[in-house]
């Protein structure tokens, strides 16, 4: 890191650049301009297979300069972070490999495709820490301002004692059969359909309001359409499919009952076939005192029931979390404004900047990331066997 403008630099390279590549680009883009942080992230670098294709995105996103070889950003001395938003399978090498070199890494979720993968990944971030280097996962729904909220009620024992939870991640963009396949629906690269894609982050939501970590698990996995049209060209999540066809070789809805390492009851859905559902990431949190409920599809609110208020007028509180007094949001815009899907991008990478600048190790950690990693296979391994119990072990914290 070396001085600019006052503050010390973070010189930032972002490999991939799809749909979370954009997302990432413009929080590192944002975050500076809407935050006072201690370091000053530059958009160093972008890295893209394609030359031509990297550097018309890296033109559009706002980086400074193209690579073609990840490997080549490493032995750079202007980029201190590796921002990974690559398919699934390319994670750990890339994680790995830059924390060896030196380089903090920021990874898009899930972490990895494999428990193995994970466990090599999490001990390679505990290494690294050691250098003070550091990594962090992106759960961002952990940086919505509601579900920041959420997660201080339960701290503050406003329901009481966690005693259920309801999470689901609902979508419908692959509902349609004639959606042609990409990298989501291949195993080889993506680990798991909507399970590792968008149930782990229903396990991540589950873990950061509760603050507790999954005990066991028992699932099911269903593939609806098991072959579909190979992709002819993609724009974020759609595309256009040709006449040749190919196998989907990952689940299209996880199912789970679970535990928390209270005991308390889970119940997890993920799917992508949730007609009318565009991104209902929802969890409801019941306590011996009252309910918390979340739902992404309305994410500048938090449901809030208390169980001892008076029983004429009781009922879930719609609490409006767009205020000064809430998490981030005075950062923004004036009071009652709200927020959107890219906010929690941007209050991603003002966590992750506020940790390196103190030397702390930013969260969601690479530990945290391996144990979504292990409830994900828990579960796959679960509805492989019938949908009998798995047990979860988990060493590291
Ligand atoms: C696709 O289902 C997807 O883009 C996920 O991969 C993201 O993690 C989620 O934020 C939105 O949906």
């Amino acid at each position: 890191m070396s001085e600019q403008a006052g503050k010390p630099r973070l010189g930032v390279a972002m490999i991939g650049y799809a749909f979370m590549g954009r997302a990432h680009s413009q929080a590192w883009r944002t975050a500076p301009k809407f935050f006072d942080l201690p370091l000053a992230p530059e958009m160093t670098v972008l890295v893209g297979r394609n030359k031509q294709a990297a550097q018309a995105a890296a033109d559009q996103l706002g980086w400074s300069d193209v690579e073609t070889d990840w490997r080549a950003v490493l032995e750079r001395d202007d980029v201190d972070l590796v921002d990974i938003c690559t398919p699934g399978n390319t994670h750990a090498e890339i994680a790995e490999a830059a924390l060896a070199a030196g380089k903090h890494v920021l990874v898009e979720k899930p972490m990895a495709n494999t428990v193995a993968e994970a466990e090599s990944m999490a001990a390679a971030a505990r290494a690294a820490r050691a250098q003070g280097v550091h990594s962090m996962v992106g759960f961002t729904y952990r940086r919505v301002p509601a579900v920041q909220l959420a997660r201080q009620l339960v701290e503050a024992g406003r329901i009481g004692q966690v005693r259920q939870v309801r999470a689901q991640y609902l979508q419908d963009w692959l509902a349609d059969e004639t959606a042609p396949l990409s990298w989501r629906l291949d195993k080889e690269l993506a680990g798991s359909g909507a399970l590792g894609d968008i149930g782990a982050h229903a396990v991540d939501l589950t873990m950061f309001i509760t603050g507790q970590r999954f005990a066991g698990v028992s699932g099911l996995l269903e593939t609806f359409v098991p072959e579909r049209p190979v992709a002819e060209s993609f724009t974020g999540l759609h595309g256009t499919g040709g006449s040749q066809r190919g196998p989907v070789t990952v689940d299209d809805a996880a199912l789970g009952i679970a535990r928390l390492e209270s005991g308390a009851p889970v119940t997890l859905e993920a799917t992508r076939f949730a007609w009318g559902r565009k991104n209902a990431l929802r969890i409801e949190v019941t306590g011996t005192k009252g309910a918390l409920a979340f739902d992404f599809e309305e994410m500048n609110v938090l449901n809030l029931y208390e169980a001892a208020d008076d029983a004429a007028t009781s009922g879930f509180r719609r609490i409006l979390v767009t205020e000064p007094e809430h998490p981030y949001v005075e950062a923004w815009w004036p009071p009652g404004h709200g927020l959107g899907y890219e906010h929690g991008f941007t209050h991603q990478v003002v966590d992750l900047i506020n940790a390196l600048a103190e030397g702390r190790e930013p969260s969601p950690s690479f530990e945290d990331g391996l144990h979504v990693q292990r409830v994900l296979d828990a579960l796959e391994r679960s509805a492989g066997q019938e949908s009998r119990w798995t047990q979860i072990e988990d060493t590291e914290r």
